[in-house]
């Protein structure tokens, strides 16, 4: 393992040179550029890392960034794990090996099933595999003692699908990674606007005047999103970013992308001369978990200046006419003690003035943020105080300001206006009406609900359409026992995963079609479509020939599937549906609003924008009107030898799926098991970088511990600390969740950091 300074810049040439590593390692020369070519081009393959927006004019040649190719790359790879390998490997071995190595055997390229009481999985048909699941279902004494995961990456047509035999099937068990990602989000959004997604287009980030980031490291995990932040800062915009942790790809940054300069020369000498835009103009290394103390102590010092100011500083047009709450909400403001601010934010009063004077005079502000603020126990009450301050002050619903929950999978945000979703979806009448059935009126278990149901027992049947569950989840042991508690697991992935491989009683593996693929169900090419972070739903068609003639699309997967398992009990033309998703469409028109002529207009270049409300200062809440909430101050309070750990990506990851051990702009190679650690907190437990050191938790009376990680002294805040996801998986409590939006709080866990034992 190495280590190094960590960087003050992202991309440039150390991507530019990766990306074309990546492309000569995994999928070759040809066809590594033949998918660059296509890859977020208008009726090309949308993407298949982040949910990042394209462009909406023209788009450049190059429509994507380092990490976008390693995603592509690493699905399009040309390694198998046939038949043979199975044969060699029992899943007991198999559960022994990481997460990266289960990746790096390559593509799965047959159906497979690991039958009760044996030790190796083995190639089964398609008839005969989904036979078994069916069975398995029909044999449970009732609907809900099965479980629907979905992960990000199944695009519109199939989450309908799938939506739709799952409801009628009988139950709403759609747990979702959304639930371990932007369900804070959207719950706050909700309730505050009546509406849970972006209120932002691209050109309202170019235009905006101020630009505040907290809690995601888009350097790493939304690096198209740069450029676009580059623009903002050309055109004058200043930017906040409130992070615990120094992010070089927040600092500065090199676009890699030549398009994007006025001159080829002007391009040549930004990136061999390493020149970056500079991009935070204040940086707040908050303590974790000090967000919501920090936007309070914002919004404080506004109304406090307001109480003087000659002129004033609140929108009271906006507010009068276009919101509720503002009273109460200032009365609750009134309450809480700068003390409580201060310590809790761990920032200083000046530095929260700074804020408030940068926001008082920008008449344009967007706000974007991600899993530093969606996955804490106040999550939904601190987005709820970004909605806050952005009304005070009406940034929302006008030219260049608004909210921008930067969602991660690159269909997450499809899944969930398709319908997945644990609960009764808001489509439920056209639903009905469409296909002449009652949804179930219950609701079904989110991700944590659902592992703690299969553990005592109350579920047999886990059935996960994409994802890796188990490495995902939160209190990796309780989760292990869950699943091996089950009846049947099944998965339906591209490669070997850690669910995979740690299963219940019997298993099955069933291979799908990844986006760079062709995909020629039912004798025709047939495409797919998502939805963007913004609102933008586009077409995606793979375009490589698929690495087996065995893997099936996922709609064909959950076509015959329900066909098998509810038999005459359906009113769903399943068969024609696969053999032309076209009808899948035509039946989304009709049951999911904004989706009207949903073939014509997908067949468009670019595809189309989906309604958005708040866009329009329109806030379909009961009341018509945007919410001021009132929220308490959590207080985080840690003994003298805890620290507040949080859990990062590497640059070299997407999600579960782990590359390389390398982690380029923090300055880390060779391994993932360190802990980033305040060099005040290591000298005061008489540290050194490289200690070898076991980390604990424990909650409400449980130990848990991950042991021998490697000390790194960083420029993260004191008191805090940090480690890799998934590795720290093992020490988030399952019962430590998001209040209302059930999310793992896997961004703060109190922990002790001790010496290892010598072995
Ligand atoms: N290359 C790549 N791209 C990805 C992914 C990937 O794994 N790899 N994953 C995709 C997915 S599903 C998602 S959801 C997104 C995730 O994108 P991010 O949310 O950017 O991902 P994380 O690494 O979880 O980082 C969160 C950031 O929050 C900071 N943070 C931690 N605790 C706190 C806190 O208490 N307060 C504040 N203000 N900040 C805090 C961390 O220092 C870190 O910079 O990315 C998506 N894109
Ligand atoms: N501690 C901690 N835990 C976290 C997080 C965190 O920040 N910290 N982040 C959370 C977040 S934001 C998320 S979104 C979840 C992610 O949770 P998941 O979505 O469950 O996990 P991924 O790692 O994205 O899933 C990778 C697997 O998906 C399969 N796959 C890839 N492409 C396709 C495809 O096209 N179709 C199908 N059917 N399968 C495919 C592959 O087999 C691969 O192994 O993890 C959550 N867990
Ligand atoms: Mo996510």
């Amino acid at each position: 393992m190495k280590v190094e300074e960590p960087k003050k810049q992202a991309a440039g040439i150390p991507a530019i040179s990766s990306t074309f590593r990546e492309i000569a390692e995994k999928t070759g020369w040809i066809r590594g550029l033949r998918l660059l070519r296509k890859l977020n081009q208008k009726g090309g393959i949308d993407c298949n890392a982040c949910a990042w927006t394209d462009p909406e004019g023209d788009r450049t040649f190059a429509e994507f960034c380092e990490n976008g190719v390693k995603a592509i790359a690493d699905e399009a790879v040309r390694k198998k794990v046939d038949a043979d390998f199975f044969a060699k490997y029992s899943v007991e071995e198999l559960a022994q090996k990481s997460d990266k190595w289960l990746n790096e055997q390559g593509r799965l390229v047959q159906p497979l099933i690991l039958r009760e009481g044996k030790k190796h999985y083995e190639p089964i048909s398609w008839e005969q595999a989904i036979h078994e699941i069916a069975k398995e279902l029909n044999s449970l004494d009732s609907p809900d003692e099965a479980v629907f995961y979905t992960s990000g990456r199944t695009s519109n047509e199939a989450a309908f699908l799938y939506q739709l035999f799952v409801r009628q099937f009988g139950t709403n068990n759609l747990p979702d990674c959304s639930n371990m990602c932007h369900e804070s989000s959207s719950v706050a959004l909700t309730e505050s606007l009546g509406f849970g997604k972006a209120t932002i287009r691209l050109e309202d980030l170019e235009n905006a005047d101020l630009i505040i980031i907290m809690g995601q490291n888009p350097g790493t995990n939304a690096p198209r999103m740069m450029s676009h932040l580059r623009r903002a800062k050309e055109k004058g915009a200043k930017i906040i970013a409130v992070n615990p942790i120094l992010e070089a790809g927040l600092l500065g940054f090199v676009d890699p992308n030549p398009q994007h300069y006025s001159s080829l020369l002007e391009y040549a000498s930004t990136v061999w001369h390493d020149k970056p835009t500079k991009f935070a103009d204040l940086y707040l290394q908050i303590r974790i978990g000090g967000d919501m103390a920090f936007l309070k102590g914002v919004m404080k010092t506004l109304f406090e200046w307001e109480k003087r100011s000659p002129s004033p500083i609140f929108s009271y047009d906006f507010i009068v006419n276009k919101t509720e709450g503002f009273q109460d909400f200032i009365a609750n403001l009134e309450e809480i003690s700068w003390e409580d601010i201060l310590t809790q934010s761990g920032l200083s009063r000046e530095q929260i003035e700074q804020v408030a004077r940068m926001y008082a005079r920008s008449s344009r502000v967007v706000t974007c943020w991600a899993m530093g603020i969606t996955q804490h126990k106040k999550a939904v009450e601190t987005i709820q105080d970004i909605v806050n301050l952005h009304l005070l002050r009406g940034n929302i619903g006008k030219p260049g300001a608004g909210l921008c929950p930067v969602r991660g999978h690159s269909n997450v945000q499809g899944d969930r206006t398709m319908g997945i979703w644990s609960k009764v979806p808001k489509f439920r009448e056209q639903l009905e009406k469409r296909f002449r059935f009652k949804v179930p009126e219950k609701e079904g278990y989110s991700v944590t609900e659902a592992i703690k149901a299969m553990y005592e027992g109350k579920v047999k049947v886990f059935f996960a359409l994409g994802g890796n569950f188990l490495s995902a989840a939160p209190d990796t042991e309780y989760t292990e026992k869950a699943l091996r508690r089950c009846n049947l697991t099944a998965q339906v992935i591209t490669k070997l995963n850690r669910t995979a491989v740690v299963t219940g009683k019997k298993a099955l593996i069933l291979p799908c079609l990844g986006r760079t693929e062709r995909d020629f169900t039912g004798g025709k090419e047939q495409f797919v479509s998502t939805e963007s972070t913004m609102l933008n739903v586009q077409m995606s068609k793979g375009i490589l020939k698929p690495i087996s003639d065995e893997l099936r699309s996922e709609i064909w997967i959950i076509g015959k599937l329900a066909r098998a398992t509810l038999k005459g009990r359906s009113t769903v033309s399943w068969e024609a549906m696969i053999s032309d998703y076209d009808l899948i469409r035509d039946a989304i028109s009709k049951v999911v609003p904004g989706f009207e002529n949903y073939n014509e207009r997908i067949r468009k270049p670019g595809g189309f924008y989906l309604p958005n409300p708040p866009r329009q200062r329109i806030f379909p809440t009961d009341s018509g009107k945007a919410k001021f909430t009132v929220s308490k101050l959590e207080k985080i309070e840690t003994a003298p030898d805890e620290l507040l750990l949080t859990t990062i990506r590497a640059h070299d990851q997407f999600n579960t799926t782990v590359y390389t051990e390398d982690d380029r702009y923090r300055g880390i190679s060779g391994s993932r098991n360190v802990i980033f650690m305040n060099k005040e907190d290591m000298a005061v437990r008489k540290l050194k970088q490289g200690d070898l050191v076991d980390v604990v938790s424990d909650f409400d009376g449980r130990r848990r511990v991950v042991e021998k990680l490697t000390v790194v002294a960083y420029p993260i805040a004191k008191g805090c600390a940090a480690m890799y996801f998934p590795e720290a998986n093992p020490l988030i409590p399952i019962e430590s969740v998001a209040e209302k939006s059930l999310c793992p709080t896997s961004k703060l866990v109190k922990v002790k950091v001790v010496r290892s034992r010598k072995r």
